[in-house]
């Protein structure tokens, strides 16, 4: 199977900014909602959150709108969804994340970023399924995160942008996210390239660099985010510990399981903290 059309996004002549705002305007006209305040990107056992939220306003392939790309596996639902929040605040939520692994370039993995910025977007939440180190970390256990490593040795940034990447999980939303639970612990992000899971060797790595958790997304999704003058808050749903970790050998299946049981809870938890900021 090839594709037919060139991914805009694979022109190096195009600005990915504006391939963006294009984006914007085709979700307006779909959605037929001017300006989105908030958007979420919802990773493994997250996407009960999108139901619990709010009213769902309109619900669109995001395969429909420039410079999304096809999901790429199951459980990935490659929807955008326009959700009227209780206080009248409308959400994107992005259910359409392409990952770094799929080796279609940096630009790709963080246009839905770019895109909810452009629709208007000042907060973006980033949420995934992990791995965890810290082995009080039960499986189904959300963790706020708190900084992250970026190990894919790649940047959405291109030239000499030079943007500071301080308290870019911002405290103050971390602090709103435990108003609303005060249980949530909180962990620095590592991101892996994937599509492998770690070896043993390189979670003792991860977690003596000062990494808690290991995933292979958010980070570079994170800098874009950072770059657009979004406030984000991160989290993770730990579903299994890390290799090595955990003594039983990782699996797909465990950590598609681990996400539907803790799915319900996770979704309540997000749209309370929604509700909060
Ligand atoms: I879910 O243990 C999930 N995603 N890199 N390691 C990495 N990604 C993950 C893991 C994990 N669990």
């Amino acid at each position: 199977m090839h594709s037919t059309a060139p991914h805009p996004l694979d022109d190096p002549g195009a600005s990915p900014f504006g391939i963006a705002q294009k984006a914007a305007e085709q979700l307006a006209e779909r959605t037929g909602v001017d300006r989105h305040d908030i958007a979420l990107t919802l990773g493994s056992g997250w996407g009960r959150a999108a139901d619990l939220l709010g009213e769902t306003t309109a619900s669109i392939p995001a395969v429909d709108i420039v410079g999304f790309s096809a999901p790429a596996l199951a459980g990935h639902a490659g929807t955008l969804r326009s959700v009227l929040l209780p206080n009248g605040a409308r959400a994107l939520i992005i259910g359409a994340r392409t990952h770094y692994y799929e080796g279609h370039g940096v630009r790709r993995v963080v246009h839905s970023v770019r895109t909810a910025a452009a629709a208007g977007a000042r907060t973006m939440i980033l949420t995934n399924g992990a791995g965890g180190i810290r082995d009080t970390w039960t499986p189904g256990t959300p963790v706020l995160i708190s900084d992250h490593i970026n190990l894919t040795a790649d940047s959405p940034l291109e030239g000499a942008t030079f943007v500071d990447l301080t308290d870019l999980y911002t405290r103050r939303l971390r602090d709103i996210a435990r108003t609303v639970d005060p249980s949530l612990d909180e962990g620095v992000y590592c991101q892996f390239r994937g599509p492998h899971y770690e070896t043993p060797a390189e979670v003792q790595y991860a977690k003596a660099i000062g990494g808690h958790i290991v995933g292979m997304s958010t980070a570079l999704e994170a800098i874009a985010a950072r770059e657009a003058g979004m406030e984000l808050l991160g989290m993770s749903l730990i579903t299994n510990l890390a290799a090595g970790i955990q003594t039983t050998p990782l699996s797909h299946e465990e950590v598609l399981d681990a996400g539907k049981a803790a799915e319900a809870r996770l979704g309540d938890l997000l749209a309370r903290i929604v509700s909060a900021l």
